[in-house]
């Protein structure tokens, strides 16, 4: 069965929530950056201000830019809600950053009129809850759903019913418009006389492994008409991540249990770490040797997962607790979890 794939991202996304928040801002060329910038309102974008450029160099572009600092917290708490308005609308759903997600919606798309209602349906629910505009494209799978979603931004939508309809599309656009094909491999293909999509379809899938190697020859072959069989990664939320150790000798110095403790929480932080994930709620577990147990929590004002602070925390919880009684088991676990994308938050934050 074809399946149907929406995917939807934020306009100017850190900086749309820096305008909403301050309405003198509004209708400006406004960046949020620190050394470099991380987005450009649209306005700016006019005076070819754009992501991971310098600070400096944007404001030799426009001398009366906006500069906003980012902030970390209010983006993830802004993509928590987003995330929770589209999970109410199904849970095949995989987010691929703060501001961007596909959505397999195959199974639901035929109670609504069209996919043309629901795309629109989307945004609106967006703008409504968030006071935020987002572009989606629905396509036959995330490739072309992807591309799609950038054709009429901002706020707007596309839609590509089959693969004849992405390959109109696509064959007189430039190569760089693929997934994949970056500055320096367009550069190589423009050197063999490749500048279009439709440059590529007189190759076969062998030449073009031959030439460029398997994984660049494939994707230029599969995406360039559109085939994409990668499936969506339903993102099941995560409730809490840590650890917790057992002792098979009862712990009763004060060292000791400080010792202990040490590892569990690094275990816990290494865990935690690999989820690629922020906390805001510290839980230490103690089981005492008379097998009472006791759960004693922290909550923060913020997100975080810097290691030093998430340890005094921890280390403050064991104060609370009776230390005298020999202890059995140490657990350290982190709640009210939040997915961090390294990709969106990589700049000066
Ligand atoms: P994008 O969706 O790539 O960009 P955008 O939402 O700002 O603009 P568009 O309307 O074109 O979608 O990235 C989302 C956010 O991620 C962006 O607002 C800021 C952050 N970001 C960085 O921090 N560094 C980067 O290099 C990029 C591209 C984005
Ligand atoms: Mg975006």
């Amino acid at each position: 069965m074809e399946r149907v794939i929406l995917h939807y991202d934020l306009d100017a996304f850190y900086a749309s929530v820096e305008i909403r928040d301050n309405k003198k801002y509004k209708g400006k060329p406004l960046v949020v950056a620190g050394g470099v910038v991380t987005t450009a309102s649209y306005e700016a974008r006019k005076f070819g201000i754009h992501s991971a450029m310098s600070t400096f160099e944007a404001k030799k572009l426009c001398p009366y830019l906006i500069i906003v600092p980012p902030n970390k917290e209010k983006y993830i708490k802004e993509s928590q809600i987003i995330h929770s308005l589209v999970l109410k609308i199904t849970h095949k759903i995989e987010f691929v950053a703060l501001d961007e997600g596909y959505i397999d919606i195959t199974d639901i798309i035929s109670k609504y009129e069209s996919k043309e209602k629901f795309a629109t349906l989307f945004r609106e629910r967006i703008k409504k809850h968030t006071g935020l505009t987002c572009s989606v494209g629905i396509g036959i799978n995330k490739i072309s759903a992807k591309i799609a979603s950038d054709i009429n931004k901002p706020f707007g939508q596309f839609i590509f019913n089959n693969q004849d309809e992405f390959i109109d599309y696509m064959k007189d656009k430039k190569i760089r418009k693929l997934q994949g094909v970056g500055e320096k491999f367009e550069k190589l293909l423009n050197r063999d006389n490749i500048f279009y999509i439709k440059d590529i379809y007189p190759f076969s899938l062998k030449e073009l492994t031959k030439k460029y190697g398997n994984a660049r020859g494939e994707l230029l072959y599969l995406y360039s008409r559109g085939i994409d069989y990668s499936p969506i990664k339903y993102d099941r939320p995560t409730h809490s991540v840590g650890a917790e150790n057992t002792y098979s000798f009862p712990l009763s110095s004060e060292e000791e249990i400080e010792k202990r403790l040490e590892e569990v929480f690094e275990i816990a932080y290494k865990r935690l770490k690999k989820k690629n994930h922020l906390t805001k709620t510290i839980s230490l577990k103690v089981k005492y040797t008379d097998m009472n147990i006791i759960n004693r929590s922290k909550t923060l004002s913020t997100f975080t997962d810097d290691k030093e602070n998430l340890k005094y925390y921890v280390d403050e919880l064991l104060l609370e607790l009776d230390i005298k009684k020999d202890i059995r088991l140490l657990g350290v676990s982190f709640k009210n979890l939040v997915e961090f994308s390294s990709r969106q938050l990589k700049f000066n934050l």
